[in-house]
């Protein structure tokens, strides 16, 4: 849509020609209709004037981000402001003419509107270098086939759900690495206690029967990595944000939701005064024509009166558009704020996670170590294992006699 020519302000047209050299940070742009406007994008200020004409403009508060219902939130770098819109403010323009630069700059997508590219001044991130969620997921999002968008917070609602999930995963996963330990544990106690080889005698034997009680002893330290592995990493993945964690995604979600379709409702209304004014500012048109080749004898009064009514309806557009702004400010803000506590928790997960897997490997090599103390024993008896002690050993308990046999005498 573009600026309706009623709106433009005589002075505007008259100016259309200025060629004095525009003060520092103005730009000017020509309206489809051939119109000269300026623009400052360091006040971000709009003007149909010619800049130089414009007493100095009091300087305008920026919305701020204080406080945020969800905790404390990391300070932006630049203001948040609500929309493109937010730098008509201050401007002295009409109220028509408001309307349609707000609208010659904007692009409406989904209900929400957003800057025309290269149009209005550049808008910086919110957090730069951090690629921080509150920057971007402004835009809907189409799935591969296109029938249907996904709102980019709820992208972001995906992304915890998923997490919620794989922590889920791995505590699961951890659950059967604790399974094969325990029975791992099992088989080798049992395995220990097998008589197998146990009347196996000397040095040897001694060195035997240690090597199955370090069986035993070896199922004792899995057991302990097991019970370790459970308290402290298998439940704390499993409890970590298990009670409310979706119910609050679900109260995010219908939050944001909720503004959106109230933003969708407010634009309609928008459309729907901005037709009511088109019609009332035909109406006149045919009326004042009318008038001019003396079609009708349409008085200066019913004139009047279709100005009247165009007048009302301008300002009936104006007041949709100003609940638009506000509901569509509002969602901005939740947005900004809900998003960086998605982005927040998101961390938290991650950090939480990282710590409970480093608890791992640190058990895991801890049972490593184990072997050390168990084996060390039988490699001990292993080495003083001596067949010539051993012989002795049995010969001196089993011995029959050592008394030879000798000749026989005569
Ligand atoms: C334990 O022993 C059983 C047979 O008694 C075997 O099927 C199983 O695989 C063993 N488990 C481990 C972890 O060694
Ligand atoms: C002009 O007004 C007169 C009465 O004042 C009426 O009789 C006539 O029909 C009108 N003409 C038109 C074209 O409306
Ligand atoms: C847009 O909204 C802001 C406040 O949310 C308001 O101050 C401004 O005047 C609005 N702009 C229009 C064109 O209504
Ligand atoms: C050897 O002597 C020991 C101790 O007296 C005894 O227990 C063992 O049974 C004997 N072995 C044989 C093969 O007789
Ligand atoms: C898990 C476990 O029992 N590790 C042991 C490994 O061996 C060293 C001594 O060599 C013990 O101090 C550890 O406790």
């Amino acid at each position: 849509l573009r600026p309706s020519l009623s709106a433009v302000s005589s002075a505007a047209l008259r100016q259309e020609t200025d060629s004095r050299p525009l003060p520092p940070g103005w730009r000017s742009y020509t309206s489809p209709e051939g119109l000269r406007y300026y623009v400052n994008s360091c006040s971000k200020e709009t003007t149909w004037r010619h800049p130089s004409l414009l007493t100095e403009s009091p300087q305008r508060p920026l919305a701020q981000q204080n406080s945020s219902p969800y905790g404390k939130t990391e300070p932006l770098s630049s203001q948040p402001t609500c929309s493109s819109t937010q730098f008509l403010k201050g401007t002295n323009m009409s109220l028509l003419s408001v309307i349609s630069v707000f609208l010659l700059f904007s692009l409406q997508i989904n209900c929400v509107t957003f800057p025309l590219p290269g149009e209005s001044p550049e808008q910086q991130l919110l957090k730069p270098n951090e690629w921080s969620y509150c920057d971007y997921f402004w835009n809907d999002k189409k799935d591969p086939q296109g029938t249907t968008s996904v709102a980019g917070f709820e992208v972001l609602l995906q992304k915890q759900l998923k997490g919620k999930q794989m922590q889920k995963e791995m505590a699961e996963f951890i659950h059967e690495r604790i399974k094969i330990e325990e029975e791992y544990a099992k088989n080798l106690s049992k395995l220990s206690l097998n008589p197998l080889a146990a009347q196996e005698e000397g040095t040897l034997g001694e060195a035997w029967t240690q090597l199955k009680k370090s069986l035993h002893d070896e199922a004792e330290v899995h057991l302990k990595f097991s019970s370790k592995l459970h308290t402290e990493v298998e439940k704390p993945l499993l409890t970590f944000r298990c009670d409310n964690f979706k119910k609050d995604l679900k109260k995010y979600d219908h939050h944001i939701a909720d503004l959106r379709k109230q933003l969708a409702s407010r634009y309609t209304s928008v459309e729907k005064a901005r037709k009511a004014l088109a019609d009332r500012q035909k109406d006149l048109e045919v009326k004042t024509q009318q008038l001019e080749i003396k079609l009708s004898n349409k008085t200066e009064e019913d004139i009047k009166k279709a100005r009247r009514k165009s007048t009302q309806a301008g300002d009936d557009l104006m007041r949709c558009v100003d609940l638009y702004n506000q509901t569509q400010c509002k969602w901005f803000e939740e947005m900004v704020t809900t998003s960086m506590e998605l982005e927040k928790l998101e961390v938290e997960r991650i950090e939480w996670i990282q710590q409970h897997l480093r608890q791992y490997t640190t058990l895991r090599h801890e049972t490593d170590m184990f072997n050390q103390s168990m084996v060390e024993p039988v490699d001990q008896l292993l080495q003083n294992v001596d067949p010539a002690k051993d012989r002795e050993l049995w010969v001196r308990e089993n011995n029959t006699g050592d008394v030879r046999p000798v000749d026989m005498d005569i």
